[in-house]
């Protein structure tokens, strides 16, 4: 089992499958080889009737399709596509969180603003101003100003001009500027539709734009409105991996993506009635534990446990230990609802989105919150007597890890609480102790050994003095390995990052939360600029991306916003374009012209850290830094 994960709980779980004949996502992508290559390099297209059309990529056979389409304009609208999809999914998420602050401001649903500080600043930004009295007021103000923004037809959004004004000048000047959420997303499904943007460039252009509709948008409206509401993390201590999951409690696994629902099971899970309740059905208590977003969600505001990343999320119903596994949106395999079924486990969808056939589905309603979290946790308490205690296999292994990081709490961490400030930082960069920094996010995948890519990247990286930042399935990834411990730093960061880490107090290895936090990339590349010394924009600083073991168009939305914010990003599997010669050399190439960002594409995640290493060593020289303290360490 080694070659599908290297995380040793879910090897365990596995062999536990292969015994018990259950079949997961690793068998069913065996059993899909050899993989479509038309859809591999992007050159099928089924747009319009007149097709489904393919180009062949030998050049023997057909150029183009029917309708004189060659492998240029299919693989940038099939991108284009997957790139507004992604950023649908963010931005759904978004508009949802928006929602729900308009009904904590209307005081439905049992939520309540709990950082009105936040609110106060970010209502500010929106043009709300202090004479608008109470935090309900400004709320209301703002949930409504927040979600015009999705509809929102000319203009600019609001948090793009955050961006450094060199920045947004470029935008400006390539006609990327997002103007309205809905509106770009829209646009690219026009553009690709039968016979309207031919021109590969102009197609992926758009395509940016709507990454950034997202990135600067969507997710930026989730992940500070998600503050507000539910608090902005601060660090604190929790729990990776199955071994969370416990045998003589209630097990309660919530997976997806949007901590509207999550947040009220984590209030629910401690209501003293239904602990009560669970006693009386045999169970010590009641364990709450997250998958995926949602896990990431709820650990950073309440330290709740991760059962697991996204390739554990079949194993961990193979535990035979989860009583209820609850999902709302995104990343949910729909072979859950079968797996399910071998175990007493209740699979309970919550969302009108997202429902699966022959599934409980317990709608949730922002507006009865709590009711209903309340029902979903009863469900699973009414579940624990079901449960075969004697097909019980709990993999025993935990990692302890620190969360809970965010552009406000690096700045209090490396300034002191009375002296925020990005300036530590910033030295640490410019006098060589740091050589850069780096962000690692996204998904697993079967076609590359689980979780394997996201350590080996971390320990290349760390080695070579590049502090990281993560979020998503990557951080948990990180975490199971125990990058997210401040000793860490002794075990796998160079001299110079150890140096801060120890002076600091921190992992060498920051975990900023789910998907739609990667926007607390964006803000703390903000501080960073703003800080000074280090250039006047994001495509001048030493840094760079990673998305080394993505599966989600969601992935591919991100990799656009930021490679379009100046960074440069190294995907591991690459996208589906090598179909195309132009499109590929125009993203990896010259992309970069445009915007100050490209794509590399590296599965061998040592090659991809390294050239994450040269291209932070290459702005460090460009900025006339002076030569990183410690040379960098070839593996
Ligand atoms: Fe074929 Fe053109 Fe229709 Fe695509 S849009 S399916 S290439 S005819
Ligand atoms: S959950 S998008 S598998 S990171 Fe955000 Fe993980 Fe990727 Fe889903």
């Amino acid at each position: 089992m080694r070659e599908r994960s290297v995380d040793r709980a879910t090897q365990e779980m596995l062999q536990r499958a292969k015994q018990e004949r259950l079949e997961t996502a690793w068998d069913r992508w065996e059993a899909q080889q050899p993989q479509c290559g038309f859809g591999q390099l992007g050159i099928c297209c089924r747009i319009c009737n007149m097709g489904p059309c393919r180009i062949d990529p030998f050049g023997k056979g057909p150029q183009r399709g029917v309708c004189g389409a060659d492998a240029d304009t299919i693989v940038a609208r099939n991108l284009a596509r997957m790139i507004a999809a992604g950023a649908a999914a963010h931005s759904d998420h978004g508009r949802d969180v928006a929602h729900t602050l308009l009904l904590a401001a209307e005081g439905k649903g049992g939520y309540q603003i709990k950082d009105p500080i936040k609110l106060r600043k970010i209502a500010a930004e929106f043009g709300i101003g202090p004479d608008t009295k109470s935090d309900a007021e400004v709320a209301k103000a703002l949930a409504e100003k927040v979600l015009a923004e999705f509809g929102q037809q000319e203009g600019e959004l609001t948090f793009a001009k955050r961006a450094p004004k060199a920045r947004q000048d470029l935008w400006r000047k390539l006609n990327i500027m997002p103007r309205g959420i809905d509106r770009e997303i829209v646009e690219v499904m026009h553009r690709t539709t039968m016979g309207v943007d031919n021109d590969y460039r102009n197609i992926l252009l758009h395509g940016m734009r709507a990454a950034l509709a997202d990135g600067w948008g969507g997710s930026m409206i989730a992940t500070e409105l998600q503050d507000i509401l539910f608090r902005t993390p601060a660090p604190l201590k929790a729990k990776v991996n199955l071994g969370v999951l416990k045998r003589d409690e209630v097990n309660v696994v919530v997976h997806g993506h949007e901590p509207t629902l999550s947040e009220m099971l984590v209030a629910a899970s401690r209501d003293p009635q239904l602990q009560q309740l669970a006693r009386q059905k045999g169970a010590k208590g009641i364990n709450l534990a997250g998958i995926c977003c949602t896990a990431n969600e709820i650990l950073m505001r309440h330290g709740i446990p991760i059962a697991g990343n996204f390739l554990q999320q079949e194993v961990a119903l193979a535990t035979g230990v989860v009583d209820a596994m609850i999902v709302d949106v995104q990343c949910i395999m729909p072979a859950l609802s079968s797996l399910s079924q071998c175990f007493h486990t209740k699979l309970i969808t919550t969302s009108p989105k997202a429902k699966f056939p022959g599934v409980e589905h317990i709608e949730f309603h922002e507006e009865r919150a709590y009711e209903i979290a309340k029902e979903i946790i009863q469900r699973a308490i009414e579940n624990f007597p079901n449960r075969d205690h004697q097909r019980v296999s709990i993999p025993a292994h935990t990692t302890d890890l620190i969360a809970g990081f965010t552009t406000e709490s690096v700045f209090r961490f490396l300034g002191g609480r009375y002296r925020a400030t990005f300036r530590p930082l910033n030295d640490a960069i410019i006098d060589g102790r740091l050589r850069g920094a780096a962000a690692i996010v996204g998904c697993n995948n079967p076609n590359i050994t689980h979780d394997w890519a996201h350590i080996e990247m971390t320990k290349e990286l760390l080695k070579n003095d590049v502090l990281i930042v993560t979020t998503g399935c990557a951080a948990i990834a990180d975490a199971k390995c125990g990058f997210l411990r401040p000793e860490a730093a002794f075990e796998y960061a160079g001299p110079g990052l150890r140096e801060i880490c120890e002076a600091v107090g921190i992992p060498p290895v920051l975990h900023l939360g789910s998907c739609v936090d990667n926007s607390r990339i964006l803000t703390t590349l903000i501080e960073i600029v703003g800080e000074g010394g280090l250039g006047d924009d994001f495509s001048k600083l030493p840094v760079a991306g990673a998305a080394p073991e993505w599966m989600s168009e969601k992935a591919i939305a991100i990799g656009f916003y930021v490679v379009a914010s100046g960074v440069f990003t190294v995907f591991g599997t690459p996208h589906p374009i090598y179909g195309s010669r132009n499109v590929t050399k125009f993203l990896t190439e010259e992309i970069e012209k445009l915007v100050g960002g490209k794509f590399a594409f590296e599965p061998d995640p040592i090659k991809a850290a390294h050239l994450m290493i040269e291209h932070i060593d290459r702005k460090r020289a460009e900025l006339k830094l002076k030569e990183p303290m410690y040379t960098p360490v070839y593996a």
